[in-house]
């Protein structure tokens, strides 16, 4: 088998480190790796595989000589920096929103469009860690009986907003368990410890949020259906990580909770934890570091005749919602030997 020379743009990030993580712990063959991040952690020592890498600055041309690269740098330096790296004949797999939405990057869920990769697509994007996990789950739905119309609510950790946003909920916590002075958000726009934020990225003009308006556009691109229409509301919780989401869908033909439940349980990555009797649900400390995404409280919708189910779904978002999904296409890449 052939061993690839890979890059983590972006390896001292909250994602950037479980991208490391999860290139070890599924044994992707690796030649060589380079951990790359900006002047502030030049030097800085990363362990892999047992050995010590030294970060190295982050410049335009670091893809030189590298397979495949990893980013999660945020959307402007993704966007300056990607296409030199493509020049160079590697593959870019990026977590950011710079190309998720250009309809010559493939928008991929390894799960639910890996044929959207192909030879000459260098540049390949990462969806939004609340899109993942929702269309993991909603493709089984989908290929049975056709949604028509989702509506999501969703609750995301302070994960989601990296280093910063985690460091902000624990010394908030943290002071108040002291009985302290509570230091000032500055990541968040208010208060995170015990408290909700209806307000995840900036407003656009129709009053949904950019976050709410990721995971409708790019549902549509990633189921390949653009008659699902998706109403979302994202909104950030004061929990470390995982990302849970309750969902209310509406198909086009009939589909009984039982069926949903035994589609989902053939799913890939998708596990059904749904024994209400017995206090089984997905809950978000129990999906932290684990690989699956959890369905449950599956039921069918009372306050109306037309076929509509709602349940509630949680995965990791810094592992599938953006690592694990990211080491997914790159070994789908070997695997359809594009890479
Ligand atoms: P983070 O914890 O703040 O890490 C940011 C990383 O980017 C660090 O490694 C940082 O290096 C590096 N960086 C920042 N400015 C740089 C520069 N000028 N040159 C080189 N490296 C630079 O953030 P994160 O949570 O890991 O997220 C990073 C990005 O991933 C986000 O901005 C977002 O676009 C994307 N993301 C996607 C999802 C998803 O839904 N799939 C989820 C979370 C994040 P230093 O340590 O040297 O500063
Ligand atoms: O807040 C979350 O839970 C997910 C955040 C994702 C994120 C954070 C900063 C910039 C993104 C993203 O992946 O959409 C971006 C971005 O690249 O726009």
């Amino acid at each position: 088998m052939k061993n690839y020379k890979v890059a983590i743009v972006g390896a001292t990030g909250a994602v950037g480190l479980e991208m490391a993580r999860m290139l070890e712990c599924k044994n992707f063959p690796i030649k060589s790796i380079k951990f790359l991040a900006s002047e502030r952690s030049i030097g800085k020592n990363l362990t892999f595989n047992g050995k010590e890498i030294t970060v190295e600055l982050l410049t335009k041309n670091s893809g030189k000589g590298i397979d495949v690269a990893l980013f999660s740098v945020g959307s402007e330096i993704s966007k300056e920096i990607a296409p030199f790296f493509a020049a160079d004949g590697c593959f870019v797999i990026d977590n950011s929103s710079a190309w998720r939405m250009d309809k010559n990057v493939p928008l991929v869920v390894s799960e639910v469009n890996p044929n959207d990769l192909n030879k000459d697509k260098k540049i390949i994007a990462n969806p939004n860690c609340s899109t993942i996990q929702m269309v993991v789950a909603l493709k089984p739905l989908h290929d049975f009986a056709k949604i028509k119309r989702v509506i999501v609510s969703t609750y995301q950790s302070v994960s989601g907003a990296g280093q910063k946003g985690i460091n902000e909920l624990t010394e908030q916590t943290k002071a108040w368990a002291k009985d302290e002075t509570l230091p000032q958000p500055n990541k968040f726009q208010y208060q995170i410890a015990f408290n909700l934020i209806p307000q995840i990225d900036i407003f656009t003009d129709n009053g949904y949020t950019k976050e709410e308006m990721k995971m409708t556009n790019e549902t549509k691109k990633i189921m390949g259906d653009n008659s699902i229409e998706v109403s979302a509301t994202c909104v950030r919780v004061p929990v470390l990580r995982s990302h849970s989401e309750s969902v209310w869908i509406e198909t086009e033909k009939p589909l009984s909770p039982v069926q949903a439940k035994e589609l989902l349980s053939k799913a890939d990555g998708i596990q059904v934890l749904d024994e209400p009797e017995s206090k089984k649900y997905p809950m978000p400390l129990f999906a932290e570091n684990m690989q699956t995404t959890y369905v449950g409280r599956i039921r069918a919708d009372i306050s109306t005749k037309n076929n509509a189910l709602t349940f509630w779904i949680v995965s990791d978002n810094l592992l599938k919602g953006a690592a694990l999904n990211a080491v997914q296409i790159a070994e789908t890449l070997v695997k359809n030997n594009i890479l």
